[in-house]
């Protein structure tokens, strides 16, 4: 159908674009490290990457969340971004091509073209509606998905997610043709089995599609915060087509062709399962509807929750970053999210299972290891990384073990987003490294003064290097910066280049750490957490 083939030469990730209603909790914080993750890891395959967030800056909600706080939408929008989102993501190392605000004219304008084209294509017509509307949502409910509200709810109706009462809403709208697109999703679905992931989100949208769509209504005539409709300025278009077009609107769509050409369509876009009807149902169809490529895979994450329900910023439960952050230090932060929770899944937070994990997995098996081998390289061999010349069968085991924490990794991040699986195929082989020297003991060895002692020794300290070099650039998409500093301490940057230049592809070729390189006992990487820990 020509809607299916994917030819950019771009490995092009989003995340959702977030309502700036508030500031950002660990939940968005959650998407935007896996896609920063995703994207590093393919950088360091040596793909061309574009990453791309950005905010959702539209609509009721971030209209009367202004409005109750006495400033305009704009200058409240304004405020948010740079105040809270944008010194978050610097913060947590987010390396994003691009931030996209759906304020900017660069998108406002590509919007209204493209809602254009759809209404003279025939796509869009006028027509009335009148149903449940929920605020936190931006959504039309349907009646059988509501909640009897109990409590000071009593009698109303509630929202599922939001559990605050759904508003009645009727309105002379423009509606987009959403109920004929049904056939050719299932179709789509069917000819892409990865095209949603996970399998559960995959069912729940094709079941969802199989009932039966409706037209969708796309413009709003009550408030006026958003892109006005242009052939009726009486109406503005509904926020989630605006904030939808973002993905399209950020890469040149309508304004630099060969850039759109060369990025788009997405290869993931990662999303919530909040809104992966969204993403999944409406989004593809109006990219059908207007020609445009279909994004290779919509990725839904499953939420954080708070005391059994989903953490909110509209329900203010949401826990800031910075408040793990200044405890567990940012890459550690980065790390426990993916490594804890299997990527789909719900998952709770837990301070202590934050630091029981940090304790074990990264300040013991992973920093002492760090630690160790540089301190015996400098107290053995005045820190000059000696020759490996006694390679027998229990080093071949450790360079085996290398190649296939690299092969696991690669698949399960890379192709697979599982970022848990991927993880924990490194940490298996940093607890092999570290039963490796337990086996070896190379303290007592040192004891050996003999050529054949002192060939051991040195056999042992350079293996144990090399398999942190190894792990330097499996862990570098996921704790850049410790990685940095391990990378420096195995003076690794004189003879390998930087550690951004290292590629996947060549991590488990054995002996590229050479002898002679500078081993400094760094910093180290995961300092003992302060008792006793918050919580
Ligand atoms: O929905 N657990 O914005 P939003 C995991 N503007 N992830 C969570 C989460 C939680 N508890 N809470 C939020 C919007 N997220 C729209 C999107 S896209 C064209 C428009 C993450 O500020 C998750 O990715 O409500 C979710 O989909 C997103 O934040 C919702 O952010």
């Amino acid at each position: 159908t020509g809607t299916e083939q994917r030819g950019a030469s771009t490995y092009y990730v989003s995340t959702p674009i977030y309502y700036v209603n508030d500031a950002p909790h660990l939940g968005h914080a959650y998407t935007t490290v896996a896609g920063d993750v995703l994207t590093r890891w393919h950088r360091q395959r040596g793909e061309k990457v574009w990453y791309l967030t950005g905010t959702d800056e539209h609509g009721q909600k971030i209209m009367r969340t202004a409005e109750a706080n006495g400033v305009t939408p704009q200058e409240w929008c304004d405020k948010l971004v740079e105040e809270a989102w944008k010194p978050l993501w610097e913060h947590l190392e987010i390396a994003n091509d691009d931030f996209i605000r759906t304020t900017q004219k660069r998108h406002t304008d590509r919007v209204q073209e493209f809602v254009q084209d759809l209404y003279d294509k025939g796509e869009i017509y006028q027509g009335g509606y009148e149903g449940p509307y929920c605020v936190g949502c931006e959504e039309y409910k349907t009646p059988g998905e509501l909640l009897d509200g109990e409590g000071e709810f009593a009698g109303q109706k509630l929202c599922p997610i939001h559990k605050k009462p759904v508003e009645m809403l009727k309105e002379e709208n423009y509606f987009f043709k959403l109920s004929e697109y049904g056939p050719r999703l299932l179709e789509h679905y069917e000819n892409n089995p990865d095209f949603i992931q996970p399998e559960s989100a995959r069912n729940e949208v094709v079941n969802f599609v199989r009932q039966g769509l409706q037209d969708l209504s796309i413009s709003r005539s009550t408030f006026d915060w958003g892109v006005p409709v242009p052939w009726d300025d009486k109406h503005v278009i509904y926020v989630w087509i605006d904030a939808l077009l973002n993905y399209a609107t950020a890469v040149g769509y309508g304004s630099d062709q060969a850039k759109f050409e060369s990025t788009w369509p997405a290869s993931v876009h990662l999303v919530g399962k909040d809104i992966l009807r969204f993403h999944a149902v409406i989004w593809p169809a109006m990219l059908m509807a207007n020609g445009l490529p279909l994004p290779g895979k919509i990725a839904a994450n499953g939420w954080l929750m708070v005391g059994g329900e989903k953490m909110s910023k509209s329900n203010l439960t949401g826990i800031k970053p910075q408040d793990l952050t200044s405890h567990f230090g940012v890459d550690a932060y980065r790390w426990y999210f993916l490594r804890a929770i299997a990527f789909g899944q719900d998952g709770s937070f837990s301070w202590e299972d934050f630091s029981a994990r940090y304790t074990s997995e990264l300040a013991n098996d992973f920093g002492n290891l760090a630690s160790r081998v540089a301190a015996m390289v400098g107290k053995y061999f005045g820190g000059t990384l000696p020759e490996a010349t006694a390679h027998g069968d229990a080093e071949q085991a450790v360079a085996d073990g290398l190649a296939k924490a690299v092969a696991e990794a690669d698949a399960r991040i890379g192709d697979e987003l599982d970022f848990a699986g991927g993880i924990a195929a490194v940490f298996d082989f940093i607890k092999q490294v570290n039963g490796y020297l337990t086996e070896q003991e190379p303290w007592k060895v040192a004891k050996d003064t003999s050529p054949e002692g002192q060939a051991r020794l040195a056999t042992i300290l350079y293996t144990a290097a090399e398999a942190l070099r190894g792990t330097a650039v499996l862990l570098a998409p996921v704790m850049p910066a410790t990685c940095e500093k391990l990378w420096a301490s195995l003076g690794a940057e004189a003879h390998l280049g930087p550690l951004a230049d290292q590629r996947v592809q060549s991590a488990g070729t054995w002996g590229a750490l050479p002898a002679g390189a500078t081993v400094t006992k760094g910093e180290i990487l995961f300092p003992r957490l302060e008792e006793p820990a918050k919580g």
